[in-house]
């Protein structure tokens, strides 16, 4: 009997123009497009290995990093795994001698290889890789953007994680939602020297989750009905940035777009802080350096982000990122808890 078995990877990306908001919450249709860099597989990314046989007790299980979690049928999981096997079933029919994997109850396990504890969104590549697995278990002959409107069905930025390089969550208009999906604007290879320092605020669990946190806004923030007029411009001016590689635009849409997102944030009632004083002292730093470069060259150095939560993001070109680095290691001295690729840390490596 052969196995039935698929691993697949899928890495984290951080939005550049933010999604924050639904105008489906049952199937996860945003309210605006939001757009996404994706981190390099080697460093933060989520493994998972589907296996299904017929020998298998009734019942999908899943294990997340070693530990059980229920998977309910009307979950987003479940959601996952019942629209993937819908097309898997509909390949079957065209061909009567594959096996009926459709029918199969499915063990699942998957790990990522960054601390849970780092603070760092795990939904978005956790569900990315389970889809792909799935789809590659499944020999499914759907494009990545189709599959992508599966792992948005599971958590809204999962979609964006089935793609590297830069990519769009385009909102789309339908009601069904089969045109809310992910689709690559530019490869990594197209723009390598980008980099992104991730630095780790706070490892403890966010007290508003992004989940209820926009849900929150949606229904009590005015200003997002002006954030939603700012979108669209904002992802036409991005995609240029990307497209003609200009940092300075990048980095400026970037910061924009963070500082956006938690004013209206803060605009929710009751307002949500996902900021803390380090995050602020961090925005003020990058500023600075931004300030003395801009001076120095006419160029910006940097761009930060802020997800739902305190921990920063900062964007840097190759030729810059060990400076920033530097002034960040200054300031908020550390020892070093990842590999230091461009050797400025000085400390101790622990990764
Ligand atoms: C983003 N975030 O674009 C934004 C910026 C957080 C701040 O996508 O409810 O975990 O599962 O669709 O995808 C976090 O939202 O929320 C998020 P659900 P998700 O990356």
């Amino acid at each position: 009997m052969p196995t039935y078995e698929a691993t697949s990877t899928a890495p984290v990306n951080i939005a550049v123009i933010k999604y924050w908001g639904k105008r489906d919450t049952a199937l996860i249709l945003p309210t605006n497009s939001s757009l996404s860099v994706t981190l390099d597989q080697d460093h933060l990314r989520s493994q998972t290995t589907s296996r299904c046989d017929e020998s298998f007790e009734k019942g999908d299980r899943l294990w997340l990093n070693g530990k059980e979690e229920a998977v309910k049928a009307d979950g987003r999981l479940g959601v996952c795994i019942r629209e993937l096997r819908k097309m898997r079933s509909e390949v079957e029919q065209g061909d009567e001698k594959l096996p009926k994997l459709s029918q199969w109850p499915l063990r699942i396990a998957s790990y990522n290889n960054f601390p849970t504890a780092a603070g760092l969104a795990s939904s978005a590549s956790g569900l990315a890789a389970l889809v792909a697995s799935l789809a590659q278990l499944y020999e499914l002959p759907q494009s990545p953007s189709l599959l992508s409107c599966i792992a948005r069905q599971g958590s809204g930025s999962a979609c964006r994680s089935l793609f590297g390089g830069y990519v769009a969550w385009r909102e789309g208009t339908s009601s069904d939602g089969s045109d809310s999906l992910a689709e690559e604007v530019a490869s990594r290879d197209h723009w390598p020297e980008m980099h992104a320092l991730i630095c780790v605020v706070s490892d403890k669990k966010k007290g508003t989750s992004s989940t209820s946190g926009m849900q929150r806004t949606v229904e009590t923030s005015p200003l997002l009905q002006h954030r939603l007029t700012l979108v669209p411009g904002r992802m036409k001016e991005m995609e240029s940035a990307i497209a003609s590689r200009d940092f300075d635009a990048f980095a400026a849409l970037t910061m924009a777009d963070s500082n956006n997102f938690h004013a209206v944030c803060l605009d929710t009632s009751p307002p949500i802080f996902y900021l803390n004083d380090v995050s602020r002292a961090l925005i003020g730093l990058v500023e600075e350096l931004n300030r003395a470069s801009k001076e120095a060259t006419g160029h910006l150095i940097a761009g930060y982000t802020f997800d739902a939560g305190p921990n920063c993001v900062i964007y840097a070109l190759e030729g810059n990122i060990a400076t920033v680095i530097r002034a960040v290691q200054r300031y908020f001295p550390t020892e070093a808890a990842f590999p230091d690729p461009f050797g400025v840390l000085g400390g101790k490596e622990a990764g």
